[in-house]
């Protein structure tokens, strides 16, 4: 891609709030790093290798739960929908979805790749004629505007697969679920992915594949602090490492300083101790019921639920009211 002067700017800018975060994080006790910035070129692409991976089976899960009931979902969120997805709109589950909707009035993917976002959209609108595509470059995060379609919608529902909730704090998931609340006001709705609670084995397995994705995955964000930020982690001297706490319904991911060491960043140096671990991500796993709760502090009430045979992932639809 062509390299504008406001692709420049753009690109500095995330450049420095990429290193003010880095450099917060690493200046608190314990030390952390945000994962939205897990997800750079490389990044992506292990996480959809992650996607294929045996034990993940979040993704396998989910996919056959859409696959077998896509249409009574399409029924329940019901006729003349503004869908908007958070995020691009490049997964099959889409196309389920897409496919068991009742005279959609548009679809919204809504990302903050642009790039991404415009070629799925090209595609979706070629393989979806009758369905006015619309995308919006942001971040879902924080406050944005529905577009205006062709054909008047009845409501607006948002889809949000694949339990990125669950990587929210639950006060940012309760925050992230007001806006959702928000954007598509009285008589929207929403349909959403979510892990489930379950045993131990099973979901410790899903974050520490045997052949080390995840670790690859996780590394790549000390990997991507070297080459953007001009950092010196030695990724070597760093372990994986991800633990359920079942009180707390969340896997906690980090990565852990195989010794005691001292790594530059920004001007600034920062000691770790022998086992010191930087956290990095959190994965909450829900019950309904407790997810249920947690959304009906945001004004969403839940409708029906859907699951796949062994219980372990949740497609939920929940309205905006009582
Ligand atoms: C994106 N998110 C739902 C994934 C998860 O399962 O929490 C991210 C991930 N981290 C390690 N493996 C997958």
């Amino acid at each position: 891609m062509k390299s504008t002067p406001v692709i420049k700017r753009r690109a500095e800018r995330a450049r420095r709030e990429f290193l003010h975060d880095a450099l917060a994080g690493l200046r608190a006790s314990p030390k952390r790093l945000p994962c939205k910035y897990f997800y750079d070129k490389r990044g992506s692409k292990l996480f959809d290798q992650i996607c294929q991976l045996d034990e993940y089976y979040l993704t396998r899960c989910e996919l056959a739960i859409m696959e077998r009931h896509a249409e009574e979902m399409g029924q329940q969120i019901g006729r003349g929908v503004m869908l908007v997805e958070y995020g691009s709109g490049s997964s099959v589950k889409t196309r389920y979805l897409l496919d068991g909707l009742p005279d959609p009035a548009a679809y919204v993917p809504v990302d903050i790749s642009d790039e991404h976002l415009h070629e799925t959209a090209r595609e979706l609108q070629r393989d979806y004629p009758r369905i006015e595509i619309l995308p919006v470059c942001a971040d879902f995060t924080t406050d944005f505007t529905l577009p205006v379609s062709n054909v008047e919608s009845t409501h607006a529902a948002v889809y949000f697969p694949g339990s990125t909730i669950g990587n929210f704090l639950p006060s940012r998931a309760t925050e992230l679920l007001e806006r959702i609340t928000r954007l598509c006001g009285t008589g929207g709705g929403l349909l959403i992915g979510i892990d489930l609670q379950k045993d131990v084995r099973t979901i410790e397995a899903a974050y520490n594949d045997r052949r080390g994705v995840t670790a690859q995955f996780n590394l790549n964000l000390l990997r991507r602090i070297n080459r953007e930020l001009d950092g010196n982690f030695d990724l070597e001297q760093f372990a994986h490492r991800a633990i359920y706490n079942a009180r707390l319904g969340r896997v906690e991911i980090s990565l852990v300083s195989r010794r005691a060491q001292v790594v530059a960043l920004g001007g600034e140096v920062f000691e770790f101790g022998n086992d010191e671990p930087i956290h990095t991500e959190h994965s909450h796993k829900y019950t309904i019921d407790g997810f249920a709760a947690m959304a009906a502090e945001a004004g969403l009430t839940l409708r029906r639920e859907w699951t796949d045979k062994d219980g372990y992932f949740a497609v939920a639809h929940l309205a905006i009211g009582p």
